[in-house]
């Protein structure tokens, strides 16, 4: 009987019908050969193991947060440690013991469960920043299948790490993996400048690194959107999004409310262009910005600093018929957002950090080719490496991005065209369903756990590898 695939994440996808990207990218994968979802269930509760959510048509294994797990483990090392520090914000870092204790000790009673339903010819693939410790505790448990790793949010700068309880650890932790995802050929230079920098690390021309007894490789994969449903969810249906208070023309922007989004300054530049390129004209700015993590200090400053900027502006620029910035704090359908995309002039993302940022390609997926809106992205967005006809911005400079919003509302069709059409070609070469074929075919290739001997083949493999550019890493 072949291996089955073993998805492991923080959370657990809980219903169909409110499935995400991720769940249905790797749907085939799980259920040709009876996979396996592992993740947390959404609400707390006390500790049970794993239990099934559901089995149609592969196996969801949840197991419940405890409240403690949730403060400490999620929203405190997860999200008040690692997220900060991976989004170029040490300032926001908030290191407690007791956080950094329930992260290490969440990771290995998971281990403890995974252990217990894994078996040697089982593919493992494990998600994002609150599970790094998972191979290391699950190969101290004896577990010997293949284990690949995908970190959607941005790598770390070396330095940055040392804010750390334990740097060194990271290091080690990812080289229990047989391969580490990263969304750009910029992470990858990141996470193999960490390896260069750790005198336990070998590391080898391809992007493969021996570390003591393990082999590792690490290679950037792209994530993208299921682009032909995107599509298909913005056509025209007749809906008016808006009802009867449809703007005469609007700039779209939806994020989950994040600091590493950009908003405050987002919103000053609108407030800018208004003050300086308006002349007369009274485009909207659409802001969608469901809660995230509010519970959360510093989540809890940009909320106000949001309420009071859109007040601000729209008090200074409002008029009877027309409110500049529609700012909306919750979550809307999306099949509602795919239209509000398509009927955009222009979407701002203005991210400081972020691992890829999809809302970008699904604002591009979302256009009509012969009449499209234009993309005004942060250089700073992983989209960024490869959307390159998009109009790049500085999300620090509030001036470049009000000239931009400018630049957006008065752009020649033949050049929103072009621009457009190399935007898609890029979310297009990124589909959800190559990125996950992609990456499950390269945890395939990999050699898996390695005797001495076995190293040593491969060692001398790679010399002739650094010498034909063969599997570079970089550059993918
Ligand atoms: C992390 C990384 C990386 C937003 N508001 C609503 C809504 N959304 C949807 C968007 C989009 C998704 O949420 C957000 O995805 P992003 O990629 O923009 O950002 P993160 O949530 O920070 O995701 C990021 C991603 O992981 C994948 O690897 O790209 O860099 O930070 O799909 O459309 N959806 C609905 N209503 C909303 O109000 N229905």
């Amino acid at each position: 009987m072949p291996g089955r695939l073993i998805v492991v994440s923080n959370r657990i996808p809980t219903g169909g019908a409110t499935a995400g990207g991720l769940a249905v990218a790797l749907h085939d994968g799980l259920a040709e050969n009876g996979g396996i979802w592992i993740g947390a269930h959404p609400e707390p509760g006390p500790e049970e193991g794993l239990f099934e959510i559901g089995s149609d048509p592969y196996t969801r294994l949840a197991f419940r947060l405890s409240p403690e797990d949730y403060s400490n483990y999620y929203l405190g090392f997860s999200n008040s440690v690692l997220w900060p520090l991976c989004h170029r914000r040490s300032d926001l870092v908030d290191l407690r013991p007791e956080f950094y204790d329930q992260y290490l000790a969440l990771n290995e009673r998971l281990a403890d469960m995974i252990a217990e339903v894994a078996r040697p010819d089982d593919d493992i693939w494990v998600h994002d920043y609150h599970l790094l410790p998972i191979a290391h505790a699950l190969r101290a448990r004896g577990v010997s299948c293949k284990i690949g790793y995908f970190l959607h949010i941005p790598f770390p700068a070396l330095g940055d790490m040392s804010v750390l309880p334990d740097p060194g650890m990271i290091a080690a932790w990812l080289a229990a993996y047989d391969l580490v995802g990263l969304q750009t050929r910029a992470d990858t230079a990141r996470c193999l400048e960490m390896f260069r920098a750790d005198p336990r690390a070998e590391p080898f021309a391809d992007g493969s690194i021996k570390f003591e007894e393990r082999l590792v490789r690490v290679r950037s994969f792209p994530i993208g959107i299921a682009v032909d449903e995107f599509r298909q969810m913005a056509a025209d249906d007749g809906t008016a999004p808006f009802g009867s208070e449809q703007p005469e023309e609007f700039v779209i922007g939806v994020d989950r409310l994040d600091y590493s989004k950009g908003l405050p300054n987002r919103f000053r530049a609108f407030g800018e262009y208004l003050e300086h390129h308006a002349k007369g004209r009274r485009p909207c700015l659409l802001q969608v910005a469901p809660p995230s993590r509010e519970v959360v200090e510093a989540y809890r400053q940009i909320t106000e600093e949001l309420e009071e900027l859109s007040g601000r502006i729209n008090g200074r620029y409002a008029q009877l018929d027309w409110t500049p910035i529609r700012y909306i704090h919750r979550s809307i359908d999306r099949g509602r957002l795919a239209m509000l995309h398509r009927q955009a002039s222009a979407c701002l993302v203005t991210s400081l950090a972020d691992g890829m940022n999809l809302v970008a390609k699904e604002f591009v997926a979302a256009q009509k080719p012969e009449d499209p809106g234009v993309l005004i992205l942060s250089r700073f967005a992983g989209a960024a490496e490869d959307m390159t006809e998009a109009l790049l911005v500085n999300p620090y400079d509030v001036g470049e991005m009000a000239s931009a919003i400018d630049a957006a509302l008065n752009m020649p069709l033949e050049e929103r065209q072009r621009r457009h059409q190399s935007c898609l070609r890029a979310v297009e070469n990124s589909d959800i369903s190559l990125w996950t074929s992609q990456f499950l075919q390269a945890l395939a290739r990999c050699p898996g756990t390695m005797t001495m001997s076995a190293r040593s083949t491969h060692k001398r493999r790679e010399s002739v590898a650094d010498t034909t550019g063969v599997e570079s890493s970089i550059g993918t």
